[in-house]
């Protein structure tokens, strides 16, 4: 069981994403919680506004401290309240990060609780990053318009290794990356499509000569697609 707890301006959009298919079965469960609290919903002026201009100038605005710490603080009294007084990470999703991957992955799946901070506008006041802030994390080097589609990439990675959430648990073990090799190409029914027949030696029925050939298809792949990974 993992519970992610997601602070954002846009909860529903996080909660409707995550909320189907084979994560949204995992929450059905009980093998995964979705939390998305609404920043906003802590905002402390009568305008429930959560962002300002920033010092020193320049164009677009700022999330404010306050706001997003007292949202923290909310959900991280709810996670003492229900048992857990381990530190808790909590990572902001920011293209100033580490860039997010299978190892990040399976490090963040140890955790009972994640708290996920989503930024918008053009960032965070860095005060309250300093306070709460354990792990920053990119998706990529692109721009996103806010951390949203980055906090559930990360939380579709991380729920998938989650014991219970995938019905097979050996899928989640061959596959691309596991070894730091791509996967190997798979083949069901029909035996020939476009006049293109399955390999041969996945018809053999022998399993070690089949092993063989995927080890070297996955290689082949890698230096092919990805040659960075074999360095
Ligand atoms: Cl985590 N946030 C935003 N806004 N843009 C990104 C990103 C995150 N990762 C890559 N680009």
């Amino acid at each position: 069981m993992i519970s992610f707890h997601i602070m954002t301006l846009f909860p529903e959009m996080v909660t409707q994403g995550l909320g189907t298919s084979i994560i949204g079965r995992g929450i059905e469960r009980g093998f995964v919680g979705i939390d998305a609290v609404n920043i906003r919903d802590y905002a402390f002026n009568k305008h429930h506004s959560v962002d300002d201009y920033t010092y020193g100038g320049g164009a677009g605005m700022l999330m404010q401290a306050e706001p997003v710490f007292e949202c923290y603080q909310a959900i991280l009294r709810e996670i003492r309240e229900n048992g857990n007084d381990s530190p808790v990470r909590c990572v902001y999703l920011t293209p100033q990060g580490r860039v997010f991957d299978q190892r990040l992955a399976y490090e963040l799946a140890k955790e009972e609780d994640l708290i996920l901070l989503c930024g918008h506008y053009e960032g965070i006041d860095e005060r309250v990053l300093e306070e709460i802030v354990t792990d920053h994390v990119s998706i990529g080097d692109y721009v996103l318009t806010g951390g949203e589609l980055a906090a559930m990439v990360v939380c579709d990675a991380v729920a998938r290794l989650v014991p219970g959430v995938l019905n097979n648990e050996a899928s989640s073990d061959m596959e691309t990356f596991k070894d730091g090799l791509l996967e190997y190409p798979q083949y069901t029914r029909p035996e020939v499509w476009h006049g293109k027949k399955v390999p041969e030696i996945l018809l053999s029925g022998h399993h070690e000569n089949v092993e063989k050939w995927r080890r070297e298809q996955s290689l082949l792949r890698t230096r092919e697609r990805r040659p960075d990974l074999l360095k």
